[in-house]
């Protein structure tokens, strides 16, 4: 038996995720705890969200759509991809470094992951912290967030773990097993690899990094890895791969969105287009209208032309400045930074100032 609590909240659906090993605490009950309930405004919702996003003249998608199960597994297979540098260059980073970021993190430290995934490069960071007060991984799959954190516990036994299936774009609520010890543990720290911070629009990942300052407080940290701007074959073949693993990734999107939203996309008559946009340092994902068409998208329909894309993604490349521009916007200072020779990855110690 697990003796872990998975709270929910941020609007995650919970009939999807119950689990016989896990207590499950909904945001209601985390209002009812005393703290803060995420509050879905009216209007706000993923489907509003969907909706809305298809109702422009370049439409769009949501990108945390991709986490469903299936999207999680997939973004794990694309991890492995030769092509798809970035999972491969982070973790060298991590395990070449990790003593040197494990000494800078100090002992004793509570640890909250944005976007834990499998937790793959927290495993080098636990393995080498010094007696870490507790690990609270944040993650939008349930699903993948209870087979990651039964894995943790037989891996790491004497460690707390109090997982959140949370969307962090949207507030949530801390669970209540780690609310108060968090905000008192004097060593409090976010960590958020993968440059998932790439995935948003500047003024986003300025806000979202915001949202953690004001989560650590003064004092408090931020580790983020952050990838870097480079040659553009290099970051076409990463995010169009020769298997078809990211197309399919990006596919999968429509098949989710026809099973949980009732839509009735023709999943096969939309194709996988990544562009790099040197102009704004990103990579952009579309799912491109091989045919003129239309679908169902929450009753009301939507047409597409022959050729007529859906933006799913942005993918931004920084360099060291530009990131630490944005970092500083949102209340941190620069600790270390640390790169890979190649400088395909940096790494990032911040503290709010
Ligand atoms: C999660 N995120 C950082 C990935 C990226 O590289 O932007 C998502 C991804 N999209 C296509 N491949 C990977």
């Amino acid at each position: 038996m697990v003796d872990s609590t998975i709270a929910n909240a941020g609007g995650i659906s919970r009939s999807d995720w119950t689990s016989d090993e896990f207590k499950i605490i909904s945001g209601a009950n985390a209002a009812a705890n005393g703290l803060s309930a995420p509050s879905p405004s009216p209007g706000d919702s993923t489907m509003d969200e969907i909706v809305r996003g298809l109702s422009g003249r370049q439409k769009k998608l949501p990108s945390k759509l991709f986490y469903d199960e299936r999207g999680s597994q997939l973004f794990d297979d694309i991890c492995n991809l030769s092509e798809y540098y970035v999972t491969r260059t982070e973790t060298a980073l991590m395990e070449s470094y990790a003593d040197e970021i494990a000494a800078e993190l100090g002992a004793g430290a509570m640890l909250i992951e944005y976007g834990s995934g499998s937790s793959t490069k927290t495993r080098v960071l636990l393995s080498h912290l010094d007696r870490p007060a507790g690990y609270v991984p944040i993650d939008i799959s349930a699903e993948h967030l209870i087979k990651t954190v039964r894995a943790l516990k037989r891996e790491y036994p004497g460690l707390e773990i109090h997982p959140l299936a949370a969307d962090f774009t949207r507030p949530f609520a801390l669970p209540a097993s780690v609310n108060g010890s968090f905000s008192e543990n004097p060593n409090r720290v976010i960590y958020f690899p993968g440059s998932t911070i790439g995935n948003f629009e500047k003024h986003e990942a300025t806000d979202l990094m915001r949202g953690m300052a004001s989560i650590v407080k003064k004092g408090g940290r931020l580790l983020i890895g952050v990838d870097l701007d480079k040659d553009p074959e290099v970051l076409q073949r990463a995010y169009d791969d020769s298997l078809g693993v990211t197309a399919e990734f990006n596919r999968n999107i429509l098949v989710r969105l026809n099973r949980e939203f009732g839509c009735n996309f023709d999943v096969d008559q939309f194709e996988h287009r990544a562009i790099y946009d040197a102009q704004h340092s990103r990579v952009e994902m579309h799912l491109v209208s091989l045919v003129p068409q239309t679908a169902t998208v929450c009753g009301k329909t939507v047409t597409f032309e022959i050729g007529e894309t859906i933006l799913t993604e942005y993918s931004h490349k920084y360099t060291i400045s530009t990131f630490t521009e944005i970092a500083e916007q949102a209340g941190f200072q620069s600790r270390r930074v640390w790169m890979d020779p190649e400088e395909l990855f940096s790494i990032h110690l911040l503290e709010v100032a």
